[in-house]
């Protein structure tokens, strides 16, 4: 893992922290961090030469397969530090595509990740080092970055167009569905929020269900509906989605649009966030600027503060006076769920109309 503190240190230290998180949700194990402070990267080598030196000598004793850069490097100095240290340098962005590449399960979820990855590739492959034309198992290597590479842009141009026209259908589709839901007048409430905020431990405790919730970065990939009942009786629909992260990859948001309608479109958004974090602030920050990106800003939202049971009292409250309407709570806790369906059921409003009340089993 290697980082440049270009601002504050911790930051970049956070930064860090979290780059080892997605380094082992790719299937890594990082065992190497080097932090340098500088006013710019170097141009041509992003970290300086000493510390490049320096760095070539670790990654040859601990026999490292790949360095993960924190920052996007210049396709040069990707190169340049491949040379150097004598093995595969990715950046952020491709790890995340790489878990993303891992996780997707449904055709959909494939479809999206590898637009994803095609785009992102397709302005760097002029000068593309080491990482885009070594075949190889490891991360960084997955889907189109391994085979396809040595073709030219024209034949990922077309196989984008492909790709687009098919997750055009997707979409279609998703929005047929999304009119019939309206026709039966049903509200759909979604969760949304940080990777690992515990999005899906909490959907579980509203919904009864058991979808897989884990402490490792973006488990859940393909958006998950559930009808469930408030307690005045009303069937809604409640989705669990796809995480946001900081510098969410450009790539993905676009190529997760079909998924990320579902999110715009809601009549309430969750946005759960880990209170206990120590990264909180710049996470509902990262949150609340993807939502932006998607065009979900307008939708009204409650900030539900997760894990509260990692966090003193005086901080709980302090947190409910921050952000007027939130609540804190503790996914982990079997009373998560209901107290949750009494803030949809109050924000949603009172005094329906008939049409909203759906008989028989949620
Ligand atoms: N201490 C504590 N841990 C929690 C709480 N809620 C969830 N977790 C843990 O946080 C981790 C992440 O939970 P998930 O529900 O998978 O989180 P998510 O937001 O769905 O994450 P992705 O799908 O990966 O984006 C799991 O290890 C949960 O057990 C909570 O209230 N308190
Ligand atoms: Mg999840």
């Amino acid at each position: 893992m290697i980082g440049l503190a270009v601002g504050r240190r911790r930051a970049a230290d956070l930064s860090l922290d979290e780059l080892a998180g997605l380094a082992r949700a790719a299937g890594a194990t990082p065992v190497l961090r080097t932090l340098q402070e500088r006013r710019h990267p170097d141009p041509r080598t992003f970290l300086g030469r000493g510390k490049v030196e320096e760095l070539a000598r670790a990654c040859d004793e601990r026999a490292v397969d790949v360095v993960v850069t924190d920052a996007e490097l210049a396709p040069g100095q990707r190169r340049a530090l491949e040379e150097a240290l004598a093995c595969r340098v990715i950046d952020r962005t491709q790890l995340i595509l790489d878990i993303f590449a891992r996780r997707a399960r449904t055709r959909e979820g494939k479809l999206q990740v590898e637009l994803a990855q095609l785009r992102y590739l397709l302005p760097r492959l002029v000068g593309a080092g080491l990482a885009l034309s070594r075949l190889g198992g490891g991360i960084g290597t997955r889907g189109p970055g391994e085979t396809k590479l040595e073709t030219d842009r024209r034949r990922i141009r077309r196989r984008m167009g492909t790709l687009g026209r098919q997750i055009d259908q997707v979409r279609r589709r998703r929005a047929q569905l999304r009119a019939r839901r309206t026709k039966q007048r049903l509200r759909t409430v979604a969760l949304v929020g940080y990777t690992n905020a515990g999005k899906t431990t909490l959907f579980n405790q509203m919904t009864g269900d058991d979808a897989a919730a884990s402490d490792a970065l973006f488990v859940t990939l393909d958006p998950l509906v559930r009808r469930l009942r408030l307690p005045d009786r009303r069937v809604i629909l409640c989705s669990d989605t796809v995480g946001f992260i900081d510098r969410l990859p450009h790539a993905l948001v676009a190529a997760f649009r079909a998924t990320l309608e579902e999110v715009a479109e809601a009549d309430l958004l969750l946005h759960v966030s880990d209170a206990s974090s120590p990264n909180r602030d710049r996470q509902v920050e990262a949150v609340r600027s993807v939502l932006t990106e998607i065009g979900a800003d307008e939708v009204p939202c409650v900030m539900i503060w997760n894990k509260c049971d990692q966090v003193v009292e005086a901080e709980r409250r302090r947190l409910e006076r921050a952000e007027p309407g939130s609540v804190c709570l503790s996914a982990l806790e079997a009373g998560s769920g209901p107290a949750v369906l009494e803030v949809i059921e109050e924000r949603l409003g009172r005094g329906v109309p008939e049409g909203e009340y759906v008989n028989g089993a949620a």
